[in-house]
C-alpha cells in the first residue's frame, strides 16, 4: 500500500489532538534546553493492536513494523488503510525481535536479549545472514552509509554494514547530563529521533555532538491511544515519509499510527 494515496485522507480526522507541548509561554528555559518541537495531527490509520511494535520504517512509500514479544515477533508490510501487517517474516519463537532498519535493498533486524541480529532481502524476505552484538539490541536506522543501533543506554552505535562491527558510538546528552532509554529510531535530513522507553517523548539528536536540540512531547497521543485500548503500551515507533515531510508514529498496541506534521508553536 503505498503512502501518497492515503495523505489525500489527511483533514478527515476528528480527533481533537492539535498539538504537543505544554511549555508556558513565559517560561524561559536555559539557553541549552531543548528546543519544543511542535505537530499537528494530520490523520490517522488503523493499528494492529496484537502488535507489540519494535520498528517502524518507510521504504519507497511502503509502511514496515516489526514487533517483539517471544513467540510473537514478525516483520509486516501494513496495509494502511486496514492496518493489518502481511507478516513477511516470523522469528522463532526464542527471540524476541527488536528494531528494524532499511537499507541496500536489505532489512536489518535486532533482537532484544540475544545479542543476535538478522538480515533479509528486501523483495524476498529470505534471511541471508546473520550478526552479533554484545549488549541488548533495541532501535536501528540508518544515515545512508552505516547502521545506527541503540541498546536501551545513552548510547548510539554505529555498525559497518559489510561487516556488521560497531565502529563508533556516540553518547547521547541534554542540558542535564546524559539520556538513556534511548529505543525506536529514525535517521531523519541529518538528524536522529529516538523515542525514549516509557516516556511519551522523542527526541532529535544531532549525531555530529550527541546533544538533544529537540523534544517532541506525545503525551496527547500516547493518552488517546490508551482511551482507546486499554491494552496499549508505551510510544514505540518513528518512521518518516520524506516526500511529505510526514512522520508516522505509534506504540506498543496502540489501536492508530498517527501521522504528524510539524508545525510552528500554537497562539493563543
Ligand atoms: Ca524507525
Amino acid at each position: 500500500m503505498k503512502l501518497k494515496d492515503p495523505i489525500v485522507l489527511a483533514g478527515s480526522l476528528v480527533i481533537s489532538l492539535a498539538f504537543a507541548g505544554c511549555k508556558k509561554q513565559d517560561e524561559k528555559p536555559p539557553a541549552s534546553e531543548p528546543a519544543t518541537i511542535y505537530y499537528k495531527v494530520k490523520t490517522t490509520w488503523p493499528h494492529d493492536t496484537d502488535a507489540f511494535t519494535q520498528g517502524l520504517v518507510i521504504h519507497n512509500g511502503v509502511l514496515y513494523e516489526s514487533t517483539g514479544q517471544e513467540g510473537k515477533s514478525w516483520i509486516g508490510v501494513v496495509d494502511i488503510q486496514t492496518g493489518k501487517p502481511d507478516k513477511k517474516v516470523i522469528l522463532e519463537n526464542e527471540f524476541f525481535g527488536e528494531g528494524i532498519a532499511i537499507l541496500n535493498n536489505k532489512i536489518y533486524q535486532l533482537t532484544y536479549t540475544t545479542h543476535k541480529g538478522f538480515v533479509y532481502d528486501l523483495r524476498t524476505f529470505k534471511r541471508l545472514r546473520e550478526f552479533t552484538y554484545p549488549g541488548e539490541g533495541w532501535g536501528i536506522t540508518h544515515d545512508g552509509q552505516n547502521l545506527i543501533m541503540s541498546d536501551g543506554t545513552e548510547k548510539l552505535t554505529y555498525l559497518d554494514t559489510a561487516t556488521l562491527k560497531p565502529i563508533k558510538s556516540i553518547t547521547v546528552t541534554d542540558n542535564h547530563g546524559v539520556v538513556n532509554k534511548l529505543n525506536e529510531l529514525e535517521y531523519i535530513e541529518g538528524f536522529i529521533f529516538a523515542n525514549r522507553w516509557q516516556t511519551n517523548n522523542i527526541v532529535k539528536i544531532d549525531p555530529k555532538t550527541g546533544k538533544v536540540v529537540g523534544k517532541m512531547d506525545l503525551s496527547a497521543l500516547s493518552q488517546n491511544a490508551a482511551l482507546r485500548n486499554s491494552q496499549a503500551d508505551v510510544l514505540n515507533g518513528i518512521a518518516y515519509h520524506a516526500g511529505t515531510k510526514l512522520f508516522v508514529v505509534t506504540g506498543k498496541n496502540w489501536p492508530s499510527y498517527y501521522v504528524l506534521q510539524l508545525s510552528n508553536p500554537p497562539s493563543n
